[in-house]
């Protein structure tokens, strides 16, 4: 496989762009690489500048779960287009983004569309501090709210990727007000609650954590956090960002059963579009303005392109219970991924829920960041390269997500096992484990 046209885009890009790219965890450095540039992408493929194909599994990071280009969305996109890019004054497309999010996401009563994932978590703990009027965030460790100072604190994805603990240009005053806690390590949500509770605006969390690798929520983790919520008055916010509409029409909410107060929302709801959202009780969104005092405002939110695209994709995942296909050619992937992994000798621990996993490369049982960190980021980076030669696009980090789309096909999956069988071998090779 030849690469020569992304290297020469890439050296261009870095003269001005920093580091080449428009977000980090691109970069592919974690892997000893440099970036594809991309050209094109339809269903479960993606073609780079050279003419490489690949199967891709990182679709932009979660997005794209009916695949790329689907009909339904670039037909959407472009009547939208047709009628005019933006107006900056409300339309009916809105109205019926937000009915249907209503609709599907069992605790949300009202929505606001917003343009990132960032925009959503930095938007929902802002209401949280304004409703509470209290200052305190509680987080995880190795879970990723996008880039808001006051939640990039032992941050997963990026972060984690670089090995950065978190960001100058933070204040500390602002950092100070955050604590962050184990992922899974309820006894310590305890501790910090009973000690100062009464100061704690919302305990944010992913309900199933998917930005240091794919963390899963143990037994009575979410229900532990929703009861020390209600009892200390604080919000309990869940980050759906990469779940939402991913593990279940109603996203991790439904699939474990919790209520939590607000919800953030992004990736999915935009069909590939720049688009967040965050939602949740009445009483609570009641407070944004201009029905209330909280202020948060977006030239571009409720963007007419990113409402159709989104709303496509909403309807179709509504109407064609795609969830049981997704789950089973997960399963599949990740099955057949351990098995290559032990038939080449190579320990990983696999994870799975729904169409999201990963394999960390350890021998630990991975249950929050610190274990997610014994994985060999090395033997990552030889498994990512090995199977990109073979035409299979991972992400380029061992603490990202794989995403199974409806586009992927038994063939793909097979092709895929095919590589991973040899990439695993390398690995064996390489790095001995
Ligand atoms: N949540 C994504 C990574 N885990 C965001 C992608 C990015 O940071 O570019």
């Amino acid at each position: 496989m030849a690469w020569e046209g992304s290297k020469k885009f890439y050296e261009e890009a870095c003269e001005v762009i920093p580091g080449g790219v428009n977000s980090p965890v691109r970069s592919a450095r974690a892997v000893g690489s440099t970036p594809l540039f991309i050209k094109e992408a339809r269903g479960s493929r993606i073609v780079d500048v050279d003419g490489n194909s690949y199967i891709d599994y990182v679709a932009s990071w979660g997005p794209l779960i009916l695949g790329h280009a689907h009909p339904r969305v670039v037909e959407a996109v472009k009547s939208a287009a047709e009628r005019g890019t933006s107006y900056g004054i409300p339309t009916e497309v809105e109205l019926r983004m937000a009915r249907m999010v209503v609709e599907m996401v069992p605790s949300i009563e009202m929505v606001r569309m917003v343009s990132s994932g960032t925009e959503a978590t930095m938007s929902a703990v802002r209401l949280a501090r304004g409703f509470t009027g209290r200052k305190k965030i509680i987080k995880f460790n190795g879970c990723y709210h996008g880039h808001v100072d006051s939640l990039l604190v032992r941050s997963g994805s990026g972060l984690a990727t670089l090995g950065i603990p978190g960001s100058p240009g933070i204040p500390d005053e602002v950092a100070q007000h955050t604590i962050s806690i184990p992922y899974n390590n309820l006894g310590a949500v305890r501790e910090v609650m009973e000690a100062t509770g009464r100061e704690v605006a919302a305990i944010i969390v992913e309900p199933v954590a998917a930005n240091m690798g794919v963390v899963v929520p143990e037994d009575g983790f979410l229900a532990g956090l929703r009861e020390l919520c209600t009892q200390y008055g604080a919000l309990l916010i869940f980050d759906e960002v990469i779940t939402g509409f991913r593990l279940a029409p109603g996203g991790a909410q439904q699939v474990y059963g919790i209520m939590p107060d607000l919800t953030c929302l992004g990736k999915i709801i935009g069909g590939g579009l720049p688009v967040g959202a965050y939602g949740g009780r009445r009483d609570i969104m009641a407070r944004m303005a201009p029905e209330g005092d909280v202020y948060q405002a977006g030239t571009l939110s409720g963007n007419p392109l990113a409402m159709s695209a989104g709303l496509a994709v909403l309807q179709v995942l509504r109407d064609e219970g795609l969830y049981e296909g997704l789950d089973s050619k997960a399963g599949y992937f990740s099955r057949g991924m351990a098995q290559a992994a032990e038939a080449a000798g190579v320990k990983v621990f696999q994870t799975r829920v729904g169409s999201i996993g990963c394999a960390f490369f350890t021998d630990r049982m991975v249950r929050d960041f610190e274990t997610a960190q014994s994985s060999d980021t090395q033997a990552y980076a030889v498994f990512f390269q090995e199977m990109l030669k073979r035409g299979v696009y991972l992400a380029p980090s061992q603490f990202e997500a794989f995403f199974i789309s409806a586009a992927h096909t038994a063939e793909d999956l097979d092709r895929t096992m095919e590589a991973a069988r040899h990439a695993f071998e390398r690995v064996k090779e390489l790095r001995g484990m």
